[in-house]
């Protein structure tokens, strides 16, 4: 494969470590997304004991979507990339087996919504984590939404999300957000192995099912409107405005460095 994502299976624990690996941001584009899919498959084929998520930089976990492909969207690619992420979230947030984020780095936005969507989070000191799209003046859907309130109550999740607040790790450790914070990053996944290892006792189908009856309102609540959501999400980001606002985005960003 073109490995933009990395999977190392541990022979003694059999826990895999993912690790993303798209330089320089880890930034969520059709390819990344679609690779990203078939690793969460082979897992459950494989009957995987854990998954540890983590990422190859040591300063961005991910930066969320792939700005470019929001911007002057093409209508066929936007809908297979729209797919592609929603697949992505189904796969991660309903995973049968255990699933822990190593969050090495920032994670704004999309990076923040695969680490939500693990079951427990370890994070680095000194980054930053949230949904930060409305100061984008993008919108994060439904289902970002209802990961979040899965996470942190459903009152930070408004004050969170109506100012699109970036949590510093001691921050979001307060609110919840995260649950573990870690030194460097060896220790991280082993915190993160720590974690995995509280299921060695308990049987793999009680605990799926369990998930399944805690998060399956949520996907099914996409699943029944997946295409139209691709299409009104479509509309959405065309809209002049949108764009205007993801081109003084980029823009934004490219400066920065100068
Ligand atoms: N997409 C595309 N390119 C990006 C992105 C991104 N999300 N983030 C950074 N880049 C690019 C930069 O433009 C830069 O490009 P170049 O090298 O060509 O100048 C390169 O990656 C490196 O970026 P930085 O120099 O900024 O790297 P730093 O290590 O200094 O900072 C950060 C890393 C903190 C991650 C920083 O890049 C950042 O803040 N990025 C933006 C993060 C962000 O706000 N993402 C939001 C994406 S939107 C989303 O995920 C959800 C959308 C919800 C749906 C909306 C439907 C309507």
């Amino acid at each position: 494969g073109t490995k933009l994502l990395d999977v190392s299976v541990n022979d003694e624990n059999g826990f895999a470590t993912v690790t993303m690996n798209r330089p320089p941001v880890n930034s969520l584009n059709l390819e990344f997304l679609t690779e990203f899919c078939n690793v969460l498959t082979d897992l459950d084929r494989n009957k995987s004991r854990g998954m540890i998520l983590t990422s190859s930089s040591n300063k961005v976990f991910s930066a969320g979507l792939d700005i470019l492909e929001m911007y002057k969207p093409q209508p066929e690619r936007f809908k297979a990339f729209w797919n592609s992420l929603q697949e992505a979230w189904i796969k991660l947030y309903g995973a049968s087996f255990p699933t822990v984020a190593v969050i090495n780095g920032h994670s704004p936005a999309g990076g923040c919504l695969l680490a939500m969507s693990c079951e427990y989070r370890i994070m680095l000191n000194k980054f930053t984590i949230g949904l930060n799209e409305t100061q984008l003046g993008i919108v994060a859907p439904p289902w970002f939404i209802k990961t979040m309130q899965n996470t942190i109550s459903k009152r930070d999740t408004e004050l969170a999300l109506t100012t699109g607040r970036l949590f510093k790790t001691e921050e979001a450790l307060k609110v919840g957000l995260i649950d573990e914070i870690a030194s460097d990053k060896a220790q991280a996944l082993s915190q993160a192995e720590a974690f995995l290892n509280r299921f060695e006792m308990i049987p793999p189908i009680a605990r799926a099912y369990t998930k399944t009856y805690l998060r399956g309102a949520d996907i099914q609540e996409l699943q029944k409107n997946r295409e139209k959501e691709v299409g009104a999400t479509l509309s959405l980001v065309a809209q002049p405005k949108v764009q205007q606002g993801l081109e003084f985005y980029l823009a934004m960003l490219k400066n920065k460095k100068e």
